[in-house]
């Protein structure tokens, strides 16, 4: 049996969920990596010295240059440790007010990786063309509005200002370090002699010896006596050769001002980062990023996952700002909060420059606006794509496929997706089918697409080295894989496919290659997938890279890139790269280009522009579900709210009770996808006994009935960035009560607050109420009322219930009619459930088009605002059109295209009508409801119930069956009281 053989059979009984516990020793503690160890054993002594501790890093006044007409400047910077080392500063201010920070080591012996930012940013930041640098004689300032950026010369620190307060410190505490390069000294090799032990008695003699003064190192105050790992790591039984010697960074970035910081995901833990420095910290580790493949990991740790985000947001109740290092080495980032209203953080890096955007915010909402200025906003997905996923490892055969679809219809489920894990191929060759199980790809394709859906097949990166297999060859033919160390040939690892060997996305040379391997047709040269159709879509995962015999389950960080460059420089940039080639691939198949979808594993700043993410190998405990909120969260906070959570977890078999409550979580996911191990029973919905089926059945059409709030709320975010998911701080930036809160959320802007029930044997729950304002029960139209110094509730919700809310003063679109598939929703009627606020307004948006075309990008969309107001006797609700032609112009924020010449989408679904309009929060019953200038409508009224005063109890509501409007079209409807 070929070795790899026996290391996947090996794997998969590793798998088997007895003993579920993440493999630490796989994967490096700090203590474990050099640099890490060197970068806090840094942070240490400047901690002994306190304060005397000093910084040996200044810039040379002498050397500032302030480019002409523009925010930028450049000078010299030493270290008062290596006076003949010369390092570059630039800082460069944005026309939006983003500071950025980069340094590196100039004519150094060799190059530092400088090319991170290339990968994560859109375009090159526009200078601002307002501001100047102005020298003095200790420092070089800018001021900009309210802002101010200051570089103080000696020691070098750079601070960011507004209002004379400091939001963003950098180097303040002194921790800045570049490890230049060096030459390795050559070892003396003299034999040495042996030390004369001192004879008894020989005191006197021994006075006579002359005393060897130990070389005094004077950097060791700073960068420790010895050379820690400089030139060589070990670690299990790897050895990392590191020829470019000692290259790290360490910076430290202080927030004076922010007791709050969230962010630089992925990380299994709170939304609101605990501290891993400082007076007893939560973590005794640093966060860490490095793409890492983690065997089951733990619900809650520090540990890295598999993607990285170099971003975080520092948070207090007057101000939000936000930092973003781009760097694509392994990075290290220890918290510590000095104060309750302080945070510092300490940042090691393996490789690479000094390349920090200071967001000064004010609001969260401003931050996400910058950071989506440099790095993309969220992709538009396909409409489908926000419908239900089903996936297992594996279904086995076409067959298979054909009976879950028919299974789901004969139980009147709605699902959009099927999916294949890596079974479907041929001895793990991706794009080959099994073709024993799978003889007819194309014909299932189109059997589940008959009926409106879609597959989504998994390609991973690692490539069977095989001369049968035409994606190997043909890579190797054109040298596009990854090197190993010496630079020559093609590195190979194993992975699923035994030996393997991966592309290499950093050379251009594979771009054009890999996407044409995804046409459904025959190219003139080359293999591409014409057992396909354009109705799969592409999972890949792997992709951090995931090597089965490597260091930390990935690649040897001295393989070599395109450019020469090592992995550990490019290592966390690595799978978005493969995720970015296959998205353009999978839009390109069709020309026009329709929308792709990719879900990725591992990810990196920018992935957002790409497809979707997932949490991973998650656990089915009732840990792991309530973590995957939070990490969800968390990466609607980097910009990536394409995200899920395995539904049922992964690893294991969930009771119906813990599946039930699952679901609760996913339907409230922006990705919602089950999938399971493929040692785990089956355990697709319709598998389950009643009341179980039928409570997953209705949580499901619940979720199909809310898509014109979803799709809204994508819409929004792929414009402004502000996520899908909206945590407490960034609904209600003010109120310190919901800075922890990570176990309840709101929907895009449409008022929608959910929380979900995440443990086992629990009906109760409480749900916080920032504001003083009424939550509408979603279900019940029980109303409850919050304070303005906020306000927790009791809730009950039974297994069949999820605690749902509407904020008082929301207009929520949805579609109610169930449908076996969103491409049947199509044209379907809307319901508009208008919850009035305690002063009786309200307002919602819907935003549709064609959901799978670019021609959104021309006009044809749907943009609709719903209003209601109150005056004397009177509610007002009116639909008015927020798309119209006015190209340039913009609404909250929000560039709008030409909207009504010519679209063609418009017309498509002119007499779409509201069937039903619910009108929540009336104060009493109504004398008539008419549409303005119609005649009455038909519609009852439930009047309202009170319970415990204030305005509390079950809300007055009125149901108007058919309110005889379109949803294209300008109205208003009058309530008369
Ligand atoms: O392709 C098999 C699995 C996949 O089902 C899972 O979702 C990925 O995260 N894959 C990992 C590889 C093996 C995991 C043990």
């Amino acid at each position: 049996m070929p070795p790899w053989t026996l290391l996947g059979v090996l794997s998969l009984l590793l798998v088997v969920p007895d003993a579920l516990a993440v493999k630490s020793h796989d994967f490096k503690t700090c203590s474990q990596a050099g640099f890490c160890r060197r970068g806090r054993a840094l942070s240490a002594r400047a901690a002994e010295a306190k304060s005397a501790w000093n910084s040996p890093y200044s810039l040379d006044p002498a050397s500032i240059i302030i480019a002409s007409n523009k925010a930028v400047f450049t000078a010299g910077v030493k270290s008062a440790l290596y006076p003949e080392i010369n390092f570059g500063l630039e800082l460069r201010v944005h026309d939006d007010g983003v500071v950025r920070v980069r340094m590196d080591e100039i004519n150094g012996l060799r190059k530092r990786y400088d090319e991170a930012a290339s990968w994560a940013l859109i375009s090159e930041p526009q200078i601002s063309e307002d501001i100047t640098w102005t020298a003095g004689k200790k420092d070089i300032k800018a001021k900009y509005g309210n802002n101010e950026v200051v570089v103080a010369f000696e020691p070098l620190k750079i601070s960011l200002l507004r209002g004379g307060k400091e939001q963003v410190v950098l180097n303040g505490q002194g921790l800045l370090h570049m490890e230049h390069f060096r030459t390795k000294a050559v070892e003396e090799t003299k034999t040495e002699e042996a030390e004369p032990k001192p004879e008894e008695g020989a005191e006197d003699a021994a006075e006579q010896v002359v005393m060897k003064v130990p070389e005094v190192n004077p950097r060791a105050w700073f960068e420790g006596d010895t050379e820690d790992d400089w030139w060589e790591e070990r670690f299990s039984t790897w050895t990392d050769s590191k020829p470019k010697g000692p290259e790290s960074l360490s910076i430290d970035i202080s927030f004076p001002s922010h007791g709050t910081i969230y962010g630089i995901p992925q990380h299994a833990t709170r939304l609101a980062l605990p501290t891993t420095a400082g007076d007893s910290p939560t973590f005794t580790d640093p966060y860490r990023l490095y793409n890492t493949d983690v065997f089951e990991y733990l619900a809650s740790s520090p540990m890295s996952l598999y993607g990285s985000i170099p971003i975080l947001h520092a948070h207090s109740a007057d101000s939000t700002v936000g930092i973003f290092h781009a760097v694509g080495s392994e990075t290290w980032i220890d918290v510590a909060h000095p104060t309750d209203k302080s945070t510092t953080t300490h940042w090691i890096s393996e490789s690479g420059i000094l390349d920090l955007f200071l967001m000064p915010g004010p609001t969260p909402a401003d931050v996400f606006a910058q950071y989506s200025a440099l790095t993309g906003t969220p992709v538009l997905p396909p409409h489908w794509s926000l419908g239900y996923h089903q996936c297992r490892w594996n279904y086995i055969s076409s067959d298979d496929v054909r009976t879950v679809q028919k299974r789901f219809d004969e139980e009147d489920m709605p699902v959009d997706v099927f999916w294949l894990d890596i079974e479907y191929s041929e001895d793990h060759k991706y794009f080959m089918w099994n073709e024993k199980n799978f003889p007819d790809p194309v014909d299932m394709t189109n059997d589940v697409a008959a009926l409106g859906r879609k597959m989504v097949v998994i390609v991973d990166p690692h490539l069977k080295r095989t001369s049968t297999y035409p994606a190997f060859q043909e890579a190797s033919d054109r040298q596009v894989l990854v090197k190993p160390p010496s630079g020559e040939g093609e590195y190979e690892g194993w992975c699923w496919s035994g030996s393997s060997s991966w592309i290499d996305f950093f050379n251009p040379n594979s771009w054009d290659w890999w996407k044409a391997k995804f046409k459904t047709t025959a190219l003139k040269e080359g293999w591409s997938w014409t057992s396909s159709t354009t109705d799969i879509h592409i999972w890949n995962d792997m992709n951090e890279p995931s090597v089965f015999n490597g260091p930390e389950i990935s690649m040897p960080r001295d393989n070599i890139h395109h450019g020469g460059w090592e992995h550990r420089d490019i290592h966390n940039i690595n799978g978005m790269l493969f995720s970015n080639l296959t998205s353009q691939a999978v839009q390109e198949r069709t020309d026009p280009p329709t929308r792709p979808f990719v879900l990725t594993r591992s990810f990196f700043a920018g992935s957002q522009r790409f497809g979707a993410m997932w949490t991973g190998d998650n656990l089915g405990t009732w840990e792991h579900m309530a973590v995957g909120i939070q990490m969800v969260l968390a990466n609607g906070i980097a910009g990536l709210s394409f995200a899920g959570s395995d539904v049922g977890g992964f690893f294991g078999n969930p009771e119906p009770e813990m599946l039930v409550r699952w679901y609760q979580v996913g339907i409230f996911n922006p990705f919602l996808r089950a999938h399971a191990h493929i040692d785990t029973k089956r355990r697709e919905p319709f598998l389950l006994e009643q009341p179980y089926k039928g409570i997953v059945k209705d949580l499901l059409r619940l979720r199909y009935t809310m898509l014109p709030v979803w799709y809204t709320a994508f819409r929004e975010t792929s414009v402004t960035g502000v996520p899908v998911l909206r945590p407490h701080y960034v609904m209600f930036p003010k109120d310190p009560k919901g800075f922890d809160l990570d176990d309840q959320y709101f929907i895009g802007n449409s008022g929608l607050l959910v929380k979900p029930i995440t443990t086992k044997g629990t009906t109760k729950t409480t749900v916080y109420l920032a504001e003083d304002e009424v939550y509408y029960d979603y279900f019940t139209h029980h109303a409850y009322r919050g304070t303005a110094k906020g306000k927790e509730i009791d809730y009950t919700a039974e297994l069949h219930q999820v605690p749902l809310f509407v904020r008082g003063g929301s207009i929520v679109p949805t579609r109610e009619r169930p449908r076996r598939a969103s491409s049947l929703m199509h044209r379907d009627p809307f319901t508009l459930r208008v919850a009035l606020a305690k002063a009786g307004a309200a307002r919602g948006e819907l935003y549709l088009d064609d959901g799978v075309s670019y021609a959104h990008e021309k006009g044809q969309f749907v943009w609709r605002a719903f209003e209601a107001a109150t005056a004397k006797k009177t509610v007002r609700v009116a639909s008015t059109d927020l798309g119209a032609a006015r190209p340039g112009a913009a609404v909250d924020g929000i560039a709008l295209a030409s909207y009504d010449a010519g679209n063609k989408f418009a017309e498509s679904i002119a007499d779409v009508r509201v069937e039903k309009m619910v009108v929540v929060g009336l104060s009493g019953k109504p004398a008539s409801v008419k549409v303005d200038g119609g005649a009455e409508l038909v519609w009852e009224f439930t009047p309202g119930v009170a319970a415990g005063g204030k305005g509390e109890g079950v809300a007055g509501v009125l149901t108007i069956k058919d309110p005889k409007v379109r949803i294209v079209e300008d109205w208003a409807i009058i309530i008369q009281l």
